[in-house]
């Protein structure tokens, strides 16, 4: 039996043995683990306090209040009109590359080496030829004559001299040109008509004299009397917004008179300075039209009397363009002219003319396609300008 318990002993040796190296063997294991699981920390070159790596991991934002987006209002924007006293400055240097027939009739009879009854003929034809009519001609090239030319020798700057100071007398600038906007009765707003064949830039006028009046602070209306096209309304609506002056219309074929009276009617109840009528262009030959442009104005007066009726002529037109005035000043009383286009191929001579024959004066012209093309006539300026100073 010794050999039985001396087995057992080294059995049980054995086992402590082993049990004694599993132990050990896991113990390093344990601490291997543990010493990977943290990090280390490398020395850097970099200077500064060295900062732990949780402080530069990136943080979530914190969350921002939701705001709810405005709701977008599309305004129409509503445009600033040049000042009236700063348009004839800008628009003047268009009439002297433009209307200089009467300067180069000048200058033609300055050039001629002496100037001989060939020459003053020459003279006359151009001055007649730039819109002057007969008269006014007559009476410049008899004030020329006396002046200049005495032993048949012109002195150009005189002769210039003259040419101004005479101009300037036939263009009279004693003549009223404002318009004439004082309401005749307490409450009433001013009522502008503006009249004229097709095409001679009535509406275009409308839409510009409403920026004037907007410039000088007055409240204004427009009414959209030309119910032939309407599109004619869409054009002076469009005008209007532009400066946040409202448009009175109908529809198309409706009764121009009735259209003209609501305007005036609603300018009554807004209180507003002055309520502009455009109408529709018409041949002045078309008695029936020109009837109806009597019936117009004759409406309107029901409620306000018409203040100023501004005739629209296309300067370009020349003598066609006197007798429309002739027609419509029957008509209608027109009390003031607007020449628009002047800044086109017209003579210039025109103002003169059409002012002698009708008695009623050129208030405002027209010197553009431009919306602050339009200007108060300017006597002194014109006569400048026509002569390229
Ligand atoms: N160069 C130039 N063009 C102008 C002037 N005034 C108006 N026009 C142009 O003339 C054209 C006719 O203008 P409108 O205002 O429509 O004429 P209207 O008299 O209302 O025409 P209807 O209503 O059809 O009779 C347009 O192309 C304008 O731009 C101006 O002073 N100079
Ligand atoms: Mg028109």
């Amino acid at each position: 039996m010794d050999w039985f318990f001396w087995v057992i002993i080294a059995v049980i040796g054995v086992a402590i043995i082993i049990a004694g190296i599993i132990i050990t063997v896991e113990g390093r294991r344990q601490r291997q683990l543990e010493a990977e699981a943290k990090p280390e920390i490398e020395p850097t070159d970099i200077e500064g306090p060295v900062v732990a790596p949780e402080a530069v991991v990136p943080t979530e934002p914190p969350a921002e209040p939701v705001v709810e987006p405005e709701p977008v209002v599309v305004e129409p924007t509503v445009e600033t009109p040049e000042a009236p006293g700063s348009r004839w400055a800008r628009l003047r240097r268009r009439l002297s590359t433009s209307n200089n027939a009467l300067a180069r009739a000048l200058g033609d009879l300055l050039s001629a080496d002496r100037i001989d009854e060939e020459v003053w003929e020459d003279f006359e034809t151009t001055l007649i030829t730039s819109d002057l009519g007969v008269g006014p001609t007559t009476e410049l090239t008899e004030a020329l004559r006396k002046e200049l030319a005495i032993d048949g020798v012109a002195d150009p700057a005189r002769a210039k001299d003259v040419l101004r100071t005479e101009l300037l007398k036939l263009v009279d600038p004693t003549l009223d040109r404002s318009l004439n906007l004082t309401p005749a009765n307490d409450g009433d707003p001013a009522v502008v008509l503006v009249v004229g064949v097709n095409g001679t830039g009535k509406t275009t006028t409308v839409g510009k004299l409403a920026r004037v009046l907007v410039a000088e602070g007055k409240s204004v209306v427009l009414g959209a009397a030309d119910t032939f096209r309407a599109a004619a309304a869409e054009q002076l609506a469009t005008w209007g917004e532009r400066v946040g002056v409202e448009t009175v219309r109908s529809d198309e074929g409706a009764d121009p008179a009735s259209v003209a009276f609501d305007a005036v009617d609603k300018g009554a109840r807004d209180g507003v300075d002055v309520v502009i009528v455009d109408t529709a262009g018409r041949l002045h030959t078309k008695t029936g039209l020109m009837d109806e442009l009597g019936k117009v104005k004759r409406v309107i007066e029901k409620k306000a009397p018409v203040s100023e009726v501004l005739l629209v002529l296309d300067a370009t037109t020349g003598q066609n363009g006197m007798t429309q005035a002739r027609i419509f000043a029957e008509v209608v009383d027109v009390t003031g002219i607007v020449l628009t286009k002047l800044d086109g191929s017209a003579k210039g001579g025109i103002v003169i003319q059409v002012q002698r024959e009708l008695g009623v004066p050129v208030k405002l012209v027209g010197l553009g396609e431009g919306v602050d093309d339009l200007a108060p006539f300017d006597p002194e300026g014109f006569v400048h300008g026509i002569l390229g100073e």
